[in-house]
């Protein structure tokens, strides 16, 4: 029986800051249809896909700050991208910034679901790997205050099975973690989805920042190939509010190889034939996990935050 998803990336330009959710619905919607029309049975939007990028601003007043995130999922306004997916007979991977009561008090993660053909969330994930301040940074043209509006994800990196595969998901800057990928690789995983937000000046190193795209593409590559999954990475793009933000949405193969990518900066569908046995080959060969990994030769630096001292010499 072959494990062929047909996946769509579905690439998002800018969102302004006065684009209400119906606006920014209509779009997901043409997207979700374009990806539909091109055969594909599962569609990747990108991170924060309901709103423009809130953290690249100090926002003291709180009902505009709540004004950014969902109390519920679905909700009256994102309701119709579910009930277009149980339509059509597609699943989606969507992010948004999530609001959460807990004992009274209010908890904010950056948050992804998965949501199957029949319009049902299958899974969710909470951003770990935070990018950027909790204060803003003198001297800089767009701040990034993800630390600021956001708890780091409290969920793991777990995988579900669906679309006959296991499916696992990540958001934006976790793509660059070797750590993020090997969670999920050690429980099987076929396909990685995530969605990001990356500004061109995230560094303020123009080195650094000149490589935006290279370092992309390179740490969804080398995640895919090092842990035999396909990625399918998604961006939000385009000058948003004066801020430049990379494109290049990619679907990657576990072989490391892209497959297809986006070749505009705005709202874009990209689709691929997804084999996942080919996931399997690699894993029964170069990265047979159960024969190669020497999981006591690693413990200490999995354990440890932050760099662990080289030994003293003489
Ligand atoms: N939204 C992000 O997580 N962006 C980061 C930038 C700030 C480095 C990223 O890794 O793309």
């Amino acid at each position: 029986m072959s494990r062929i998803i047909r996946v769509a990336s579905a690439q998002m330009g800018p969102i302004a800051k006065s684009e209400s959710r119906a606006q920014v619905m209509t779009r997901l919607l043409d997207l979700m249809n374009e990806a539909k029309s091109r055969g594909a049975e599962l569609v990747v939007f990108p991170e924060l896909a309901l709103t423009t990028f809130f953290p690249r601003w100090v926002i003291d007043d709180e009902a505009e700050l709540d004004s950014y995130y969902e109390a519920a999922m679905p909700n009256n306004e994102t309701a119709p991208l579910f009930d277009a997916a149980k339509r059509l007979g597609i699943g989606f991977y969507i992010g948004y910034a999530e609001l959460i009561l807990e004992n009274g008090h209010k908890r904010r993660f950056n948050t992804s679901i998965l949501v199957d053909r029949a319009g049902n969330i299958t899974g969710k994930y909470r951003k770990v790997h935070l990018p950027g301040h909790a204060e803003p940074q003198p001297g800089r043209a767009h701040q990034h205050l993800e630390k600021r509006y956001f708890e780091p994800g409290n969920l793991g990196f777990p995988v579900w099975r669906a679309f006959g595969g296991v499916m696992g998901m990540c958001i934006c800057n976790d793509r660059r973690w070797p750590e993020t990928y090997r969670v999920m690789g050690l429980q099987g995983v076929d396909m990685v989805m995530l969605g990001y937000n990356t500004p061109y000046d995230h560094t303020g190193h123009g080195d650094i920042d000149a490589l935006t795209n290279f370092h992309n593409h390179l740490s969804m590559q080398a995640g895919a190939y090092q842990n035999a999954t396909w990625v399918v990475g998604t961006a939000k793009c385009g000058v948003e509010e004066g801020s430049k933000m990379l494109a290049q949405s990619a679907i990657i193969a576990p072989s490391g190889e892209i497959v297809a990518m986006a070749s505009t900066i705005g709202d874009e569908v990209i689709t691929a034939a997804a084999d996942l046995d080919i996931g399997k080959r690699y894993r029964e060969t170069i990265f047979d996990f159960s024969r190669h990994r020497e999981p006591e030769a690693y413990r200490l630096i999995v354990e440890r935050k932050g760099a662990i001292p080289p030994p003293e010499t003489a």
